[in-house]
């Protein structure tokens, strides 16, 4: 506890009141896509931004051009590489990669996709919404104004609708896009989540977290985003993350009974 209170206090606080704002990208083969979104990243008015790369030993040597744009990195900024030995799932990637973001002393902790999928250019409003008041703010693709690319196939929108509806009807999430996977946190409902508890490995993880923040009483927000399909590279979406997505939402309301 002491040492909670100590990284809270060494928190600086210098975006719109909110503090240190950390963005950690999950990746695995993602060499085609990570240099442009630590760009976009680098671009952004954040002057104590504090991006984490969470690589699980990607073949094609995403975590070296991660490093190589750590060079470019402006002044006061700081970009970690957190290298892991094997594929070990989007869940336990971000675990990793929010725990490093606390270490380092963010008050805030973005998630988002390495493939250019989310717009980076909507983690200021995402950060504004928490200054505002907001404890979790979701970059939504369902919310009023927010769109999905033109491109994406018709069976991957029928499938992101179809999880959405099946989740909400059995969670009541209180967000219209409870899969997204890019999200902003406030440090303390991480600390407070603890995530050494989280037990999904893949996309569950999306919904688990903002299940575990609704019941720790945290106002979860939504900010429109255009979602854009991959801009390279593969999906790793397999069948067995897509069990383990359905089976999700009735082990953690199973959880909650007992
Ligand atoms: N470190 C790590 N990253 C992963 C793992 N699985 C997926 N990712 C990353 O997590 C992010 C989301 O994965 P995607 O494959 O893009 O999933 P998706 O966006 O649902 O699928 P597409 O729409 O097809 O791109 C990407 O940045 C991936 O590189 C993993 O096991 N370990
Ligand atoms: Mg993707």
């Amino acid at each position: 506890m002491e040492n909670v209170e100590a990284r809270q206090e060494d928190r600086t606080r210098t975006v719109a009141g909110v503090g240190r704002v950390g963005v950690v990208l999950p990746t695995y083969d993602e060499a085609e896509t990570i240099a442009e979104a630590l760009r976009r990243l680098a671009e952004l008015d954040l002057p104590d931004l504090c991006v984490v790369v969470v690589d699980d030993g990607s073949p094609d040597g995403t975590a070296d051009l991660a490093e190589q744009a750590a060079a470019d990195w402006r002044e006061g900024r700081l970009l970690h590489v957190v290298r892991r030995t094997s594929k070990d799932g989007l869940g336990r990637a971000y675990v990793a990669g929010m725990r490093t973001a606390l270490e380092l002393g963010c008050a805030a902790v973005v998630q988002m996709d390495a493939d250019l999928s989310h717009p980076a250019d909507a983690v200021p409003r995402m950060i504004a919404a928490l200054a505002d008041g907001a404890d979790v703010v979701v970059g939504s693709r369902y919310a009023e104004g927010g769109e999905l690319d033109a491109d994406w196939p018709w069976s991957r929108r029928l499938l992101s609708r179809a999880a959405n509806t099946y989740v909400s009807v059995l969670l009541r999430m209180g967000v219209r896009d409870a899969t997204a996977g890019f999200v902003a946190w406030r440090a303390e409902v991480l600390e407070r989540m603890d995530l050494s508890t989280i037990r999904s490995n893949g996309y569950a993880f999306q919904v688990e977290t903002k299940w575990r923040a609704r019941q720790l009483g945290a106002e979860l927000r939504e900010v429109p985003i255009t979602f854009s399909e991959r801009a390279a590279g593969s999906s790793k979406m397999s069948l067995q993350v897509k069990l383990e997505g359905l089976a999700m939402p009735w082990r953690l309301l199973l959880s909650r009974r007992r």
